[in-house]
């Protein structure tokens, strides 16, 4: 390997670091969200677009303008010069602006028929609408922010708990890109010790001691990738939600349970045994903490086919769960509590939380080790609150004020890397050549430049901002 191919490696990412800047259609869109409200931002972003707008508004007010400051502004239809709205707008230049591009974005007043005409009216006079994620797709390529970075705004916007705020805000802000790129600038230096003993293979004595250095570097890289490995349990119940599974024989009050819980009647309860045949699943906020909560079929030896299906479902749930809360009822035969109990054996005792539902119907000894609680009597609902706060607690409290993994995405390209990093052990061990050891590094730095999107990044690219809204 010459030390040109580490060059290349050693690039920053997004097609700007190769020194194209993307310049795209005038697009514009809605930025704040649709309905009533006293302000709507309309944002727009292109090439020529400080031109396109001149004639929506009084000659010569934009001309006069200054890149990012404030001006009022009356906006008017060009084909007819009616004014539509008073408004504040905001000019910026490129590459000093959220794409990189030139934009501009208006403040009107947030009334439908206000957003909707304006948007209308550019949208005849040389503007196109955005697509979903198209500006913060802009941003990515021209170099404004990495892929992590532009996932993490995406998340920023989606958050409604202070966890998810948490998750999105270390991608948001860089702080986890930084370091992937500390740990991926670290093996390209391990590649550079190896390339110099590929170019200068006579330099007698210093090969053993040059070998243990990158070996020691690499060590150093694979243990921050395991131990980003683990943070992905807590970083997912972040960013996710923790997922809770209601397990339980059929008619324990599973779907009334759910329903309590999302203060809203979700699925169907009747006294008919085998009423709910598949899962639900329902994200719910529980004093402040993100829970995806799943209400699954009532496990029994069912008899009818579908209704089995469900039930297998139901067990697969309970074992991929974050927690799980297995229910019996007073009216629990001893045989289903034995089941119960095999199966709290099964998944792990800590996993699992009993809970003795309907307790206004009696309070048997056998369940003195279960959580008593009564949907119809608003009894017991806190303490399972206060358990399930505890839980999350329990996975947030974990992390630091380390970067986290908190993404499927992130965590398939660390673990790509870390098998590389285990090949390059294995033959270094094994005593083959240096090239062989640097083609596994040079694998595993790809690995880490795919979350910041440095290489093969287009069916990334569409994954990525596919999910994004309008204007953002
Ligand atoms: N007395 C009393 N009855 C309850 C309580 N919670 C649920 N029930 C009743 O128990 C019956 C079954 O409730 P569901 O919520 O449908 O039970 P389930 O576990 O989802 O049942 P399957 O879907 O068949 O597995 C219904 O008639 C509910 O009204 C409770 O706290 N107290
Ligand atoms: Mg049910």
């Amino acid at each position: 390997m010459s030390m040109n191919n580490l060059e290349s490696q050693n690039v920053n990412h997004g097609p700007a670091s190769a020194g194209l800047s993307f310049r795209g259609e005038p697009i514009a869109a809605l930025a704040t969200a649709p309905g009533a409200a006293a302000i709507a931002i309309i944002r727009m972003s292109g090439d020529g677009v400080l031109e396109l707008i001149k004639p929506f508004f009084p000659k010569g007010q934009m001309n006069r303008h200054k890149a990012r400051v404030m001006g009022l502004g009356q906006f008017s239809d060009p084909s007819t010069h009616q004014m539509i709205d008073e408004l504040m707008f905001v000019c910026f230049h490129g590459p000093h602006s959220f794409t990189g591009e030139d934009s501009i974005e208006l403040f009107c007043h947030g009334g439908p028929y206000i957003v909707n005409r304006i948007l209308q009216c550019l949208w005849m006079h040389g503007f196109r609408p955005a697509q979903p994620g198209e500006f913060t797709k802009r941003a990515y390529l021209n170099g404004k922010l990495d892929l992590s970075a532009a996932e993490g705004i995406k998340q920023l916007v989606e958050a409604s708990t202070h966890q998810q705020w948490m998750a999105a805000r270390q991608l948001a802000t860089g702080r986890f890109a930084q370091k992937i790129e500390e740990l991926r600038s670290v093996l390209i230096e391990a590649m550079a010790y190896l390339a110099a003993r590929i170019d200068f293979p006579d330099e007698g004595d210093t090969q053993d001691v040059d070998l243990a250095l990158v070996r020691s570097k690499v060590l150093r890289v694979f243990k921050s990738l395991e131990s980003l490995e683990r943070s992905y349990a807590s970083g997912r119940v972040a960013a996710q939600g923790l997922m809770v599974a209601i397990i339980g024989q059929p008619n324990m009050g599973k779907s009334t349970l759910m329903n309590t819980l999302l203060g809203h009647e979700r699925a169907i309860v009747t006294e008919i045994a085998g009423t709910t045949r598949d899962y639900l699943e329902e994200p719910c906020r529980i004093k402040g903490r993100l829970i995806r909560l799943i209400d699954t079929a009532g496990i029994r030896d069912a008899s009818d086919r579908v209704e089995k299906l469900g039930v297998e479902r139901s067990l697969t749930i309970a074992q991929e769960a974050d927690f799980v809360l297995l229910l019996m009822s007073p009216e629990s035969s001893s045989s289903e509590r034995a089941e119960i109990g095999a199966l709290a054996q099964q998944i792990g005792l800590d996993k699992c939380l009993k809970i003795l539902t309907k307790s206004d119907l009696g309070r048997p000894e056998w369940a003195c080790d279960c959580l008593p609680l009564s949907c119809s009597k608003g009894e017991g609902l806190e303490a399972l609150e206060d358990a399930l706060v505890v839980r999350v607690d329990g996975f947030i409290g974990q992390l630091d004020e380390e970067p986290f993994l908190s993404s499927s995405r992130h965590l398939a390209a660390i673990q790509m890397a870390r098998q590389d990093l285990e090949a390059f052990f294995e033959a270094e061990t094994a005593g083959h050549y240096d090239e062989l050891l640097a083609f596994e590094l040079q694998n595993a730095a790809r690995a880490l430049s795919g979350i910041l999107g440095g290489v093969d990044v287009e069916d990334i690219l569409d994954k990525v901002f596919r999910d994004f809204c309008v204007g953002k």
